[in-house]
């Protein structure tokens, strides 16, 4: 197991995911269960979800661009629930989706925390709301069906979305597969285009932009945060 090789630093941005049997249902609708996740944070719990908030300088108005997330994680998936309140949806961005509207999901299955993508289990996913698509953009993309939802909501969106393991190097198969006291690396970043053109701003959970206010935890797993799977998997 590359469980191992953990870093031995847990960031500040942490939290607790978990287990439930079944994955979201891509129905459209938003799933009843999330209402009963809580993904208790190390200082207290956070019942409406965790805050996608830290950006170098002001944050945007609420309405602007706001958002948090939730997650719980079965045998096959880490699933992810991102509600997100953003003005003016945009989708003009062609090949470079960057520049739009999307939910960013980053992933380090073994928490090893490199400095750069390791190419062994680090993943960048993009969810693009305006295209009801998604990206892997940097990492594994291997198999396993990804299941997402998107729903358009009055005061912005909501990706709801199963990664599947074996899509980001775990394999519930073999040895190497996801159990409970795992800790994987995360971070949930927002991006937000509300006039066309390029980006306009951006949020991210955990603290990672660089001294000139870019952010960088799209280039550097060091700086993501850490997710526990946490709770008894139930084998009926
Ligand atoms: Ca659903
Ligand atoms: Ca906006
Ligand atoms: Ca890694
Ligand atoms: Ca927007």
């Amino acid at each position: 197991m590359r469980i191992k090789n953990e870093a031995a630093a847990v960031n500040a941005e942490y939290i607790n995911v978990d287990y439930r049997p079944h994955d979201i249902a891509v129905d459209g609708k938003l799933d009843a269960e999330w209402a009963k996740i809580e993904n208790p944070i190390k200082e207290g719990t956070a019942p409406n979800g965790t805050r996608i908030a830290r950006c170098a300088g002001n944050p945007p108005d609420a309405d602007n661009l706001s958002g948090q997330f939730k997650a719980y994680w079965t045998q096959h998936a880490l699933n992810i629930l991102v509600t997100v309140k953003d003005d003016v949806l945009k989708d003009d961005g062609g090949g470079d989706w960057w520049n739009d509207d999307a939910v960013e999901v980053y992933l380090d299955v073994d928490n090893s925390k490199n400095r750069e993508f390791d190419g062994i289990d680090d993943n960048q996913i993009a969810f693009l709301p305006g295209r009801k698509d998604w990206r892997h953009h940097k990492g594994l993309g291997g198999s396993g069906q990804m299941l997402v939802d998107f729903i358009r909501t009055d005061d912005g969106y909501i990706v709801e979305a199963a990664i599947p393991w074996k899509h980001v190097s775990l394999d519930a198969a073999d040895a190497d597969k996801p159990v409970a006291g795992r800790r994987i690396g995360l971070n949930v970043v927002l991006l937000d285009d509300d006039n066309g053109g390029s980006r306009d701003r951006r949020l991210s959970w955990v603290k990672d932009y660089d001294a000139k206010g870019q952010g960088a935890s799209h280039a550097n797993p060091q700086l993501w945060g850490t997710a526990e799977l946490s709770g008894q998997i139930d084998e009926k």
